[in-house]
């Protein structure tokens, strides 16, 4: 049995040392990102077991991909390697020291090409939770239909299914991700959202009548990010918001996937709901704290660092 799997894109990501326009940054940090592989490792940081399925090319950045996961614990025996497509890239800049600027050159990358036939299916059966992204929804028509059998598979394997709605300006229209979003949220038992993600398949005004309308749509748990102000969730009806932990923000990429990794991680930890909400938000605050999409993801030992006066109010 492993606590978490996840599947989607993840790729290569550079990132310009220099700010200000992208053409003079001359000097790049090379990592990796991605949205389910930043939650593998996030949930594996608090000591759960995590593996990541996904795609990536017979190259370089493929292999920085396989040695960045499995150094941090996450397991990628359901990684493939294609040898018609690359890995896919991403930049990262800043036009000024707010403004954080992210390009994708993923188009007809191998993590784009995922299909169902790539699936570790007996992997996914094993999972405790199942954890998907509206991003691997809007790559491509097979790796729509991947996360559809993945979430069948562990559906039928009686494994919570988890979903980041992740909306990707670049990657799809709002009317197209409406579309795809409300027919995936019926089939999930957690999701998260902000409050622009969640207005893509609901109405509402505030974050507790939109966690509302999604939970209506078959969700248990509807968790509505609201980054430094914290967040509200809805849980088997049942309202909580939490209050933000106050940090510096350095880089604001990846601050949700630390919150899914926090929220899941106690859930699968067995923790209380007040403690799963802390953690989240603890997560996502320390997401923010340093450069890079997951490498300031804390460990438990971490997490006494953050004292709010008040994590979870009611
Ligand atoms: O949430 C952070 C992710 O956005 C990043 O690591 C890369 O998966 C990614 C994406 O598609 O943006």
């Amino acid at each position: 049995m492993i606590d978490l799997v996840t599947l989607g894109e993840s790729m290569a990501l550079f990132t310009a040392r220099r700010t200000g326009l992208l053409r003079h940054a001359r000097d790049f940090g090379l990592s990796v990102g991605g949205a389910e592989s930043n939650v593998a490792i996030g949930v594996a940081r608090l000591g759960g077991s995590s593996a990541w399925i996904g795609r990536v090319g017979a190259d370089e950045f493929g292999e920085l991909l396989r040695s960045t996961l499995s150094g941090e614990g996450v397991d990628v025996r359901g990684m493939r390697v294609d040898p018609e497509a690359p890995t896919g890239l991403m930049i990262k800049s800043r036009r000024t020291a707010e403004v954080v600027d992210v390009r994708y050159y993923r188009a007809a990358s191998a993590g784009s090409r995922l299909c169902p036939a790539d699936l570790d299916v007996s992997l996914i059966r094993s999972a405790r939770v199942l954890h998907i992204t509206g991003i691997t929804l809007a790559l491509s028509a097979s790796a729509a239909e991947a996360v559809r059998a993945a979430v069948a598979e562990a559906r039928a394997a009686g494994a919570t299914v988890s979903m980041d709605v992740n909306y990707r300006r670049a990657l799809w229209t709002p009317a197209a991700a409406s579309a795809a979003l409300r027919e995936t949220v019926a089939a999930v038992d957690v999701l998260f959202a902000t409050e622009a993600e969640a207005r893509l398949v609901v109405d509402g005004d505030d974050p507790a009548t939109l966690a509302r309308a999604l939970s209506e749509l078959g969700p248990r748990h509807v968790l509505i990010k609201q980054g430094a102000l914290g967040a509200v969730e809805l849980s088997d009806g049942a309202v909580r918001r939490a209050e933000p932990y106050p940090v510096t923000e350095l880089d604001p990429v990846g601050a949700g996937d630390a919150f899914a990794a926090g929220w899941l991680a106690e859930t699968l930890a067995g923790a209380d709901p007040e403690r799963r909400l802390a953690t989240a938000c603890a997560a996502g605050a320390f997401a923010v704290t340093a450069d890079g999409d997951w490498e300031s993801l804390p460990r438990r030992s971490d997490l006494e660092l953050l004292h709010p006066a008040d994590a979870v109010s009611r």
